[in-house]
């Protein structure tokens, strides 16, 4: 018998997203294959363990030619074993890395991983702080490594929205920390990597790791530095944001790869196997195999020339969208943006707060979210800003003219939320207009509709 209940409530996502348009960063709209990728039959399998890194270089066509050298504790790994390996051939191509582990549940495992391959209880770690756009797993005092590391945190300067580059190296001298973490969930400048390992070059033992979540999809498309490519050691994702693939976490790394059943010395250069290690036994039992397949299935979409025009253009479009809000009267933390993403100080441009917008853009199907912006004086479940994102938009292949279209719905949400926050006015006297600008963004969104989606 069906469980019409969940069924039903698919259905009226599948709905909700369709007809409204998904302006949260963090968010994408993966594809049919990834997703069918994802509901495949690798579900039903167990596969504890790796499928060996021998002959990892080379096209798909290589590496599928090779027997795999496979360390696995289940037997009928015959499939597994190649979609494992293919999806880090991928990965190891698309982000030069020497090695790549697929296996991270989400992206908060990856980064634990991390820490659990390469640090001691009690070492130092130098991350983002949380308020300034960094990201829970970077030493929030609620998490289970905060407890177990020691984190110091590095700013932004409010005035430029950038790193405070100085404040991390008087920072890193000061506390020689293991790990130097660069990485983020509300930050639209590129961060300077060069700087960043001449910063670490003095401190020994010291791993270079980025949280490249947001920009992983952005990398890979050739629209953004790639901190491997800048001394980095480590570079962990997840799969699901402007990479585009399913849910989950990835990390990549240089250095020697090794087999896992071994423990290496614990040096820079054998991070890959550290890692692994970290991973399986260390953090995680069984990778989610279906997961890892529909991994494999984004990496190969990723590889596509079209996803480099992708990557491009949501970097194109967040910029003329920022550059509308900005005419609009949205004050942007930063001044505008580097990457995907846009963070408002919706506190300096209208006096209301970010969850009111947050709630009234809501009811008209634009969805973002409410977030901190740097020094908030806020709660963070009320702050000032609101952050946005042009990857979702942009898979449905909305460009200059939505845009604008976008940019002035939100001047005029913005005017809404400050009759009603003013009392002025009661909020059903907007009744009419917000249903109309909600049918005029559902006739938006019916020319775009999401690939791959039929309701
Ligand atoms: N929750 C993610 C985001 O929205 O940025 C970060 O993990």
């Amino acid at each position: 018998m069906k469980d019409n209940k969940i069924f039903e409530l698919i259905d009226a996502e599948k709905q909700r997203q369709s007809e409204g348009l998904e302006l949260i960063p963090s968010e994408n709209y993966a594809s049919a294959e990834v997703r069918e990728a994802m509901g495949s039959v690798f579900t039903n399998k167990y596969s504890e363990g790796y499928p060996g890194f021998n002959s990892l270089d080379g096209s798909d066509d290589e590496v599928l030619s090779i027997e795999p050298d496979n360390y696995r504790y289940y037997g009928g790994q015959q499939n597994t074993d190649k979609i494992e390996r293919l999806a880090i051939a991928r990965a190891r191509r698309l982000f030069h890395a020497d090695h790549a582990n697929v296996q991270p549940h989400s992206g908060a495992q990856a980064n634990n991983a991390v820490y659990n391959a390469w640090l001691e209880p009690g070492d130092t770690v130098l991350g983002m702080n949380l308020g300034h756009g960094g990201h829970l797993t970077h030493g929030a005092p609620v998490t289970q490594s905060a407890k177990i590391y020691n984190f110091v945190s590095y700013g932004v300067n409010p005035e430029t929205g950038d790193i405070d580059y100085d404040e991390m190296a008087r920072l890193a001298a000061e506390h020689q920390p293991k790990i130097i973490l660069v990485g983020y969930s509300a930050f639209s400048k590129i961060p300077d990597f060069d700087r960043v390992a001449e910063i670490a070059k003095d401190i020994p033992d010291c791993l270079l790791m980025a949280d490249m979540a947001h920009v992983a999809g952005l990398i890979a498309g050739g629209a953004h530095p790639n901190p491997l490519d800048h001394g980095f050691h480590v570079m962990t994702t997840t799969t699901h944001k402007t990479l585009r693939g399913p849910r989950g976490g990835l990390i990549l790394s240089r250095g020697k790869v090794s087999s896992p059943l071994k423990k290496p010395e614990h040096t820079l250069e054998n991070i890959p196997t550290l890692i692994d290690r970290s991973v399986f036994p260390g953090t995680q039992g069984g990778p989610l195999m279906h997961i890892v397949a529909a991994k494999a299935v984004a990496l190969y979409e990723a590889e596509q020339v079209s996803f480099q025009n992708y990557a491009r253009e949501v970097v194109s479009n967040a910029k003329v969208l920022a550059d509308a809000l900005m005419a609009h009267g949205f004050k942007l933390v930063g001044g505008g943006t580097k990457n995907h993403l846009i963070l408002v100080d919706m506190m300096a441009s209208f006096g209301i707060d970010g969850k009111i917008m947050e709630t009234m853009m809501d009811k008209v199907g634009l969805t973002l979210n409410a977030n901190a912006i740097p020094n908030d004086t806020l709660p963070p479940f009320r702050p000032s800003g609101i952050r946005l994102g042009t990857a979702a938009i942009t898979t449905r292949g909305m460009s200059r003219n939505e845009m604008i279209k976008i940019g002035s719905w939100m001047r005029r949400i913005a005017e809404i939320c400050v009759e009603i926050n003013s009392g002025r006015q009661p909020e059903n006297a907007f009744t009419n207009e917000l249903t109309a600008i909600r049918e005029e963004v559902r006739q938006i969104a019916e020319i775009f509709p999401i690939p791959g989606i039929q309701y």
